[in-house]
């Protein structure tokens, strides 16, 4: 695709540094960043791909602005597969600003936020699948996630879709030959093998579904409610999982009024973390926190840290909180062990919540938060999964489309399976194919063009 405008914007972050880089992407952009070359050599003779050192120059004025390395790249062996020139000048904010205000000046225009991503994949050097790799790599919260990211912008994604709509068109091509030939001698497929080509496609995506679900906390993260009574310790365990001091500790109950969410990693998994108000049998629960709220912070939640204090003869009578919780996935802990470690308070509690997760625990220190990391992580990672093998996909969008085409495939089979005729089973084939299409991004439409690279921060 060709496009007339030639955009401008920084591509590092903003704030004083050692270098920043300036990317120009169009048909003019050498042309412009020829304007504040104040280098030996004419800048048009410059080889593409090589870095030459030169003064950068206000055009107009004449004044020296900085000193920087000029890269022309030449389309399309570039990032968007257009003319590209990149300068790296220092990172002083006055200085950039006086650069990019000059580029403009001489004709280039601001690029909007994943603006230069957005000409690669129309100048097809990637697919949407890489596309949206590229954020994810950049927002990746952990190792891992940055681990799926590198592999979707590897082409694992890509390649993995691209066989299976491949493998669709092949049965697409047998079936419209014998709706399109029937008195000729074209192949056919018999039930059988339509049974078979189509059934391989849906062990496909549901191996493709299942790799998404396997890893989906990994990349959603989860949330986790801290929740229990008043002074049993609940801020004290946010800030030992923060390492800082974050929420006021006291020994007055009630010290924390509000909620407070922080955001960290346990183990593999990003977690947002809410530490609550404590919660007090004694009184009116429905009254206190207002029931809706805490249902709905409840319900929300993928994880709850249920505190009871291990120094205080805990009453079950009266079990209001927990049986807001009764269905969720929770970690009893059995907090401040380290002032009182009563083998019979401990099962007394153990028998009452039979078939709970219950770790004695203390705030005081970190050796009681290794075992609780591991009971996380066992909750919402199957560890005996490879993680390494195949195509991962995380993005919300292309997981959509992957249970939408699963659905078409699922009705072709059922189709095959009911012997209708092969009109029947191509429809629904057609759709599976449309929808995985989707996912690399050979259809979409520009509405949701806008909504992906809106997503990308300015400069990529
Ligand atoms: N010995 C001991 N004291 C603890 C432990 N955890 C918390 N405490 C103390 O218990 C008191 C209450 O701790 P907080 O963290 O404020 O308790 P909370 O549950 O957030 O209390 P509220 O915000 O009032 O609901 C403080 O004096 C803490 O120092 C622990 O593991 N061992
Ligand atoms: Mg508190």
């Amino acid at each position: 695709m060709k496009f007339t405008d030639t955009i401008c914007s920084i591509i590092t972050g903003i704030g004083p540094s050692a270098v920043s880089i300036i990317r120009l992407s169009g048909e003019d952009s050498i042309e412009i960043a020829g304007k504040l070359w104040g280098g030996k050599r004419e800048f048009k003779s410059i080889e593409s791909h090589r870095a030459v050192l030169g003064n950068i120059v206000d055009n107009y004025s004449g004044q020296l602005i900085d000193e920087g390395l000029f890269i022309i790249m030449k389309g399309p062996k570039s990032y968007t597969g257009e003319d590209v020139v990149e300068i790296q000048s220092h990172g002083s904010f006055i200085g950039i600003n006086y650069i990019l205000e000059l580029l403009i000046k001489n004709g280039a225009r601001h690029a909007e936020a994943g603006e230069f991503t957005k000409r690669a994949f129309l100048n097809g050097k990637l697919d949407l699948t890489k596309a949206e790799g590229i954020i994810d790599l950049i927002e990746a919260k952990n190792k891992q996630g940055l681990q799926f990211a590198a592999k979707t912008i590897g082409g694992t994604n890509f390649s993995e879709v691209n066989n299976i709509i491949s493998n669709i068109v092949e049965i697409l091509a047998y079936l419209e030959a014998s709706i399109d030939f029937p008195e000729d001698d074209v192949p056919t497929l018999s039930t059988e093998e339509k049974f078979e080509k189509i059934n391989r496609i849906k062990e496909d995506l549901q191996l493709l579904l299942l790799r998404s679900e396997k890893s989906k906390y990994i990349n959603e993260g989860i949330r986790i409610l801290i929740l229990g009574e008043p002074n049993v310790g609940k801020s004290s365990f946010l800030n030992l999982l923060l390492n800082e001091e974050r929420a006021i500790v006291s020994d007055i109950p009630g010290t924390t009024r509000d909620t407070i969410e922080e955001y960290l990693t346990i183990g593999k998994i990003p977690a947002k973390i809410i530490d609550t108000a404590g919660i007090r049998k004694s009184e009116d629960l429905i009254e206190k926190i207002g029931i809706e709220k805490a249902k709905d912070s409840i319900e929300k939640a993928d994880l709850i840290i249920y505190m009871i204090d291990l120094s205080q003869e805990y009453f079950f009578d009266n079990d209001e909180i927990f049986d807001l919780i009764r269905n969720k996935n929770k970690i009893i802990l059995l907090n401040k062990i380290d002032i009182l470690n009563k083998d019979e308070e401990i099962d007394r509690i153990k028998k009452h919540f039979t078939g709970e997760i219950i770790l004695p625990f203390s705030t005081k220190g970190k050796r009681y938060l290794d075992i609780l990391e591991k009971e996380i992580e066992n909750i919402f990672i199957d560890s005996s999964y490879d993680f390494n093998e195949g195509a991962f996909i995380t993005n919300v969008r292309q997981k959509g489309l992957l249970e939408k085409a699963f659905i078409f495939i699922n009705q072709a089979l059922n189709s095959v399976i009911n012997e209708m005729e092969d009109d029947f089973i191509t429809i629904d084939l057609y759709d599976a194919k449309s929808t995985l299409e989707e996912i690399i991004g050979n259809n979409v439409n520009e509405d949701i063009m806008h909504e992906i690279f809106s997503k990308f921060c300015i400069g990529k």
